[in-house]
């Protein structure tokens, strides 16, 4: 499974503080640390209270990018910070994200196929997101069209079925769950597949707790990537472990030692 880092991102208080006031050490442990425990790809984002995303994108990509040589993934509502990104991204990048709707759909893909990137599709469009597993695959299967009907490769998309907090949307984990599997139906091969896990457990008691369960569940539906806190270690202990059970590693006593020496 590919494991994003979320980390850096405003939302949290002492990242918001270090982007404000351009406090680069906090940005690049949080970088290093993260790909050390397992990330291949770095969210960014530069938080809801950012007064100039544009700038806010240009430093953290340069910040980190002096730090660490791991693939980022520019996470915006705003297509001119992204892009402010993608000119100074020196590995492919995913942009985070699209909606399933027309017009966002059009800037999105345009930058991608400008800058040759992969790309998160949200299974939302203007009416929100959806409460049922049929609508999100009804956009799902909409914006796998519209990438390709951009020139993109089905297989540079992954598809988020956005996962919401379960203390105030408890019917829709197994929706979720039950997305995951039936986008692998949409196209051959399988599209891939991705969620915003924290999401899940926010304003619950057992954050950790909750957060690992449902990583194991997805992970068994096909999940192909996550967006994920890679210092939570009995987190990333757990996908590893679901991972062996579903025969992606081979068994060794020490394999959790085993796959973090790769
Ligand atoms: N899908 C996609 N991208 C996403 C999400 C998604 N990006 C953002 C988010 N969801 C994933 N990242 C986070 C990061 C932090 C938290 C949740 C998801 C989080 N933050 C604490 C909170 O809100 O309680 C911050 C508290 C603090 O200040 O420390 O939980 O779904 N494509």
């Amino acid at each position: 499974m590919i494991i994003i880092g979320e980390l850096i991102n405003g939302m949290y208080k002492d990242v918001g503080k270090a982007i404000t006031k351009r406090e680069k050490d906090v940005i690049q442990h949080l970088a290093q640390d993260q790909v050390k425990a397992g990330a291949k790809i770095l969210d960014v984002n530069t938080g809801p209270y950012s007064k100039n995303p544009k700038d806010d994108m240009k430093w953290l990509v340069e910040t980190i990018q002096d730090a660490s040589d791991a693939s980022l993934c520019l996470d915006s509502t705003k297509p001119d910070a992204i892009e402010e990104g993608l000119k100074l991204v020196k590995k492919r990048a995913v942009i985070n994200s699209t909606s399933a709707d027309d017009d966002r759909m059009d800037v999105i893909f345009n930058l991608a196929k400008k800058y040759n990137t992969q790309v998160i599709g949200l299974t939302m469009d203007k009416s929100g997101v959806p409460n049922s597993r049929d609508k999100r695959v009804e956009l799902a299967a909409k914006i796998i069209a519209k990438a390709m009907d951009h020139g993109l490769n089905a297989n540079d998309i992954f598809l988020d079925p956005i996962v919401l907090p379960v203390n105030v949307a408890q019917t829709q984990g197994l929706e979720v769950l039950e997305a995951i599997r039936e986008f692998r139906l949409i196209s051959d091969p399988p599209p891939n597949t991705i969620i915003g896990l924290s999401n899940v457990s926010q304003g619950t008691k057992f954050r950790s707790l909750v957060n690992r369960t449902f990583l194991v569940m997805a992970v068994a539906d096909g999940l192909s990537a996550a967006i994920l806190d890679p210092l939570d270690k009995e987190l990333m202990d757990a996908l590893i472990s679901a991972e062996l059970i579903l025969n992606r590693h081979i068994y060794c006593d020490s394999f959790l030692d085993a796959y973090r020496k790769r």
